[in-house]
């Protein structure tokens, strides 16, 4: 399972060349989840920007989904955490990260048209203020 991990990482990087030498962000560890049975799912991964100047996720579009959307979790005043769209999207510094975590910001498919199988890579469009539009293959992975 981590060799396959290791080859899955390894072409989502590769897929993802062409848009870093055109740009300056650099996507590492990409995965999503979506759990047995639900309509919706979420993907994380590492965005770095390697540039002089700061850039901001403003869009993701995937086919498998009929929504897609930038959100983040945050504690209600009853202590619920709630997940919240995220409009003006995340900043990336320069020279710097942000990470797609669980429990805190990420993607999120709403509607799914269909249910991705574990193992298999989900196709995702992200829009990048600056940088543009990055195109990435993600592996479908409940196990993390
Ligand atoms: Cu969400």
């Amino acid at each position: 399972m981590n060799a396959l991990k290791t080859v899955l990482a390894a072409a989502a990087v590769l897929y993802v060349l062409p848009a870093f030498a055109a740009g300056t962000i650099t996507i590492t560890d990409p995965y999503a989840r979506f759990m047995p049975g639900a309509m919706a799912g979420a993907a994380f991964m590492v965005i770095e920007n390697g540039g002089d100047t700061d850039d901001r996720l403003i869009d993701a579009t995937s086919g498998i989904a009929q929504k897609v959307e930038l959100h983040t979790h945050k504690m209600s005043a009853d202590g619920m955490m709630q997940m919240i769209h995220v409009t003006e999207g995340f900043v990336i510094p320069a020279h710097g990260s942000h990470d797609l975590k669980r429990g805190g910001d990420h993607i999120m498919f709403m509607g799914l048209n269909e249910h991705p199988a574990e193992g298999s890579m989900v196709h995702l469009t992200l829009t990048f203020e600056k940088a543009g539009m990055v195109e990435l293959d993600i592996p479908v992975d409940a196990s993390r």
